[in-house]
């Protein structure tokens, strides 16, 4: 070892800066992922920037670059190898690369074609995932309405009130949380007003069986597929009832 190798194993800083604009595509993408799982925000933003001059499409760079980055973290913080305080710094960074993200994901320039009331609930404060939802519907062409974290059925039904949207959307994303799902849809039952909403579900833990369970009109594995399914049963809908 030389001596300048010789210190930077002993403090364990790099040799040299690491320059992201000089990185080919593929190295700039998996530094990405290194600098997601570091909670360095300013290093995400910076590649969400250059690979997007690069000519990259927002979606491209949210799925290689930033899910794809996420989803390691999730594996180390499952294993117990990553801790609540560093998921949040990535989940912070992840932020960082969102925000840039979200007007080229929602550029269509049409007239909404429906509108969507959106929000965690009870108990549950995820919400990158409800966040990338509500960015790719406003991209399909839909105005969303997004209320939040923690929303008990109280709060879902002010903003029904409030919005009166067409499509109710419910992320989860915790086993413990994602039955609330079902209080929120019985409610709806109990009141009479559960055939005024498209009623779609979403989050890691849940499944097309247990979206049926809670009496749901759609569970979407993910956000592209909100965004495909949200316009196609609002289509059906309408023509149903002749509207
Ligand atoms: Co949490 N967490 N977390 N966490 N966290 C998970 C979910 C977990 C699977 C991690 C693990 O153990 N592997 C685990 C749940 C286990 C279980 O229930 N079976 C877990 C746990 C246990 C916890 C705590 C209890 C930890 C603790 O305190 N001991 C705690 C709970 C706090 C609470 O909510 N009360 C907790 C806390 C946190 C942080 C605060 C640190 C942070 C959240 C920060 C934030 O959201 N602002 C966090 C994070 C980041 C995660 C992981 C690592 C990543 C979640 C995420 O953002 N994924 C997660 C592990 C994982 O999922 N890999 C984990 C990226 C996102 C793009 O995907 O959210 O799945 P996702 O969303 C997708 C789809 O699911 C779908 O579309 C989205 C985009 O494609 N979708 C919808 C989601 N919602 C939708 C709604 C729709 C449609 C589609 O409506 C129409």
């Amino acid at each position: 070892m030389t001596d300048e190798e010789l210190k930077s194993a002993a403090t364990g800083e790099d040799e040299e800066d690491i320059v992201l604009a000089d990185l080919p595509d593929d190295e700039l993408v998996e530094q990405m992922h290194d600098d997601l799982y570091d909670g360095l925000k300013e290093e995400v933003v910076e590649g969400t920037e250059i690979l997007l001059a690069r000519g990259w499409s927002a979606e491209k760079v949210l799925n290689k670059a930033l899910v794809e980055g996420m989803r390691i973290v999730g594996v180390d913080f499952r294993d117990g190898i990553l801790f609540v305080p560093e998921v949040l710094l990535a989940a912070n960074s992840m932020k960082g690369g969102m925000e840039l993200l979200r007007p080229l994901l929602a550029e269509t320039g049409v007239q909404p074609i429906g509108k969507m009331v959106i929000g965690t609930v009870k108990g549950d404060i995820h919400d990158i995932g409800k966040n990338l939802v509500s960015m790719m519907m406003e991209g399909a062409g839909f105005e969303v309405v997004d209320i939040g974290i923690n929303n008990d059925v109280d709060a879902y039904f002010a903003a029904l009130e409030e919005h009166k949207p067409d499509i109710l959307g419910m992320s989860a994303l915790l086993t413990t949380t994602m039955p609330y799902m079902k209080v929120v849809i019985d409610e709806l039952v109990k009141q009479g007003i559960r055939d005024d909403y498209l009623v779609l579900v979403g989050g890691a833990p849940l499944n097309e069986e247990f979206g049926q369970a809670v009496g749901a009109d759609g569970y979407c594995r993910d956000a592209a597929q909100a965004a495909e399914m949200a316009p196609r049963l609002l289509k059906e809908r309408r023509e149903a009832i002749g509207a």
